[in-house]
């Protein structure tokens, strides 16, 4: 079907999930329901507030702009706008832009009457983002441990914590989400080159099948897992990426407070080597 008819035959009304018809509407190509009205107003107030509080520091460099979170000696208060304040009305305001914009997808694909799995995906993502700025705050007592909003000082931070537990490299969990990732990318260059080599013949040739991309794969290592099976695993590999990161990342402090290459003693203690 082509793309234009398509669109006119599934822009019906329905599926919202609050609101009712009110903001059932299309602007142009965007569908934008109650979510979509939430999303734009977290997402003007929050980048104004930004600009505010880079109008508020000492450089307009956009490297070196940020939002700071309060001192760790403010704890969990609602501290003052100048310090530390904006960072928490940005931080509230991050979040109903990622939540509405979640909970918009789920308008959409109820709409088209498809899975949710696109908004619940990217719920594993606001997860991780809400891990860092409020879960491991909240757990070590004060918002002072939530990184800032700014380009460098973001990496800063990232650095930092990551000494502050000399060497990331030995957290038990950041080696299970490294090794996740890698195992995304590498789904990832199978199925896009598989795909590629099926599915872009050269000039004059015929595009192949599927099991043409089975076979390929039963050939080489005599099992394939199959068409639908390579997108089940890239969405569990990415997914289980993320699990892993938001658990290295909070069991950093609440759970394991000296260097990570200390927690290894467990194993150079264990009986069998005496
Ligand atoms: C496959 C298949 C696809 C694919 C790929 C495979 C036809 C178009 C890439 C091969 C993948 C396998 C065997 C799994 C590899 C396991 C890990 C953990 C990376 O069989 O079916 O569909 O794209």
């Amino acid at each position: 079907m082509a793309l234009l008819s398509f669109e006119r035959k599934y822009r019906v009304r329905g599926g919202t999930l609050i609101g009712g018809d009110l903001f059932d509407f299309w602007v142009g190509p965007f569908y934008v329901g109650f979510f979509g009205v939430t999303t734009l107003i977290f997402s003007v107030l929050g980048t104004a507030l930004i600009i505010y509080g880079a109008g508020l520091g000492d450089t307009w460099n956009p490297w070196r702009i940020s939002i700071d979170p309060p001192d760790v000696s403010l704890g969990l208060a609602l501290a003052p706008l100048r310090a530390g304040g904006l960072w928490q009305a940005v931080t509230v305001c991050a979040l109903g832009a990622f939540s509405s914009w979640g909970l918009r997808e789920v308008e959409i694909a109820r709409k088209l009457g498809i899975g949710i799995h696109v908004p619940v995906a990217f719920g594993f993502a606001i997860l991780a983002y809400f891990t860092l700025e409020v879960v491991r705050p909240v757990l070590m007592g004060a918002w002072g441990y939530a990184f800032p909003y700014g380009i460098f000082s973001h990496l800063e931070w990232v650095s930092s914590t990551g000494y502050r537990y000399l060497n990331f490299h030995y957290n038990p969990a950041h080696m299970i989400a490294v090794s996740f990732f890698f195992t995304t990318t590498f789904a990832l260059a199978l199925h896009g080159s598989l795909i590629l080599s099926a599915a872009n013949p050269g000039k004059g040739e015929t595009m192949k099948t599927p099991e043409h991309e089975d076979t390929f794969f039963r050939d080489i290592i005599g099992y394939s897992v199959g068409t639908l099976g390579i997108h089940r695993l890239g969405l569990f590999l990415a997914l289980t990426a993320v699990v892993f990161s938001a658990i290295c990342i909070v069991i950093s402090g609440p759970v394991w407070s000296q260097g990570w290459p200390e927690w290894w003693n467990w194993w150079r203690n264990l009986p069998i080597w005496a």
